[in-house]
């Protein structure tokens, strides 16, 4: 997965700036002999800001920037001068990023909105200056604060893609067919499983130039939740769905089984996904004829809108779009908060992430030796 461009976990150490010192300093001027104290207060640090940008669908931008500081501000001066703040640093994400703390786990903020901006560490005050200090009975304060110290933490991002549908299915399901279909999205499709090995994002549109968004992630199989197949790993993608669009082939062998399979898994994972609105696709319906269709209507899941699509011949497409876009924007399908729980920090991602970044990194120091050497020499 390393030559992905879809990055959801970027490990980030941040530091906000150290507030400037007060002054301690004493006004002089010619004639004037005990001017009195006029130390200016030191400047604020820096924050280290998160801001949504719906310029950004994944976190590739933050893949090398690990350390991001923010300025410290400058030291108060004569004068009662204010010291300069130090200045902030902005880091945009995509909607939907999740941030935690690296060592505890713990969940620190979320990003939802595009241009909105969250402080994620502010800066240490600036120090006080002595010209604060002086009272009727210390008319020469020979003191100031210092600055506060700024914040050093090590989060870790986490993109939880926003998409209205989420599609959910064994692999070789069709899922990708389906978005490649109703979109503009260009998935890669295959008849083995795991095809899809990051999920994909589509745009679809819909009657008066309406749209929805539908997140293809890739398949899951019995056991996922015990990291069989690609995992559990990005069903976090679809904690932020309205609804979930279930996909079983129509010549799978049991429609029921793989339905409360799928169930399981997504239960295993968070128990809260099974309270979301779900529609059933039966798909590759043009390999049936009318008979075998009325055969499998027989051991449908019961609690279930069921269509029956083909993403070959447009069977039943339109009839899908139409229930997804009903069920989108029902309010009680709206998402509007979702529990974030801590993170577990042994995840391999961390792991993987880790290497991959140690891979390239060591790719790039292969390159150093010839650095110096002349073409002609090489
Ligand atoms: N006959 C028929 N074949 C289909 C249809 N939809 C998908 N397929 C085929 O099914 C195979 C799997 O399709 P994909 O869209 O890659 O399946 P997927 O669910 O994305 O699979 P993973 O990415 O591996 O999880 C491909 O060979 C597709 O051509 C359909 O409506 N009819
Ligand atoms: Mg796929």
């Amino acid at each position: 997965m390393a030559s992905s461009n879809f990055v959801d976990y970027v490990k980030i150490y941040c530091r906000s700036g150290k507030g400037g010192p007060g002054s301690t300093h004493f006004h002089r001027e010619k004639f004037i002999q005990k001017g009195g104290p006029d130390g200016g207060d030191g400047g604020r640090g820096g924050h280290i800001i998160l801001k949504g940008s719906k310029n950004h669908w994944t976190l590739i931008h933050l893949k090398y920037a690990r350390h991001i500081h923010a300025g410290d501000g400058e030291g108060g001066s004569r004068s009662r001068s204010f010291g300069k703040d130090g200045s902030d640093q902005t880091i945009e994400v995509p909607c939907g990023t999740v941030v935690y703390d690296a060592e505890t786990g713990d969940f620190i903020c979320d990003i939802t909105e595009d241009g909105q901006e969250v402080i994620l560490f502010p800066g240490g005050r600036g120090g006080q200056g002595n010209w604060h200090f002086r009272t009727a009975t210390n008319q020469t304060p020979r003191f100031s604060q210092p600055g506060e110290a700024g914040i050093e933490k090590t989060v870790i991002l986490q993109l939880k893609v926003l998409a209205d549908v989420g599609l959910v299915g064994f692999p070789n399901a069709g899922k990708s067919t389906l978005l490649s279909v109703v979109s503009a999205a260009k998935p890669e499709i295959a008849d083995y499983p795991f095809t899809t090995l990051v999920p994909n994002l589509g745009i679809v549109a819909y009657r008066d130039n309406k749209s929805f968004v539908m997140a293809d992630i890739p398949g899951i199989i019995e056991g996922a939740a015990e990291g069989r197949g690609l995992g559990l790993r990005f069903l976090r993608h679809i904690e932020r769905n309205s609804i979930l669009l279930f996909m079983i082939p129509a010549d799978s062998e049991n429609i029921l089984d793989e339905y409360h399979i799928l169930l399981n898994e997504l239960k295993q994972y968070n128990p809260e996904l099974i309270d979301k609105q779900r529609i059933l696709a039966i798909t590759k319906c043009d390999l049936l004829d009318e008979e075998l269709i009325s055969e499998v209507k027989k051991e449908l899941p019961k609690d279930i809108q069921t269509v029956f699509i083909s993403s070959v011949s447009g069977l039943g497409i339109t009839e899908l779009k139409d229930l997804i876009w009903e069920e989108v924007n029902k309010e009680s399908n709206k998402v509007v908060e979702i529990t974030h729980r801590p993170m577990e920090i042994t995840y391999h991602d961390a792991e993987l992430e880790e290497e991959e970044i140690e891979e390239e990194e060591e790719e790039e120091d292969d390159l150093s030796q010839y650095k110096g050497i002349g073409w002609d020499e090489l």
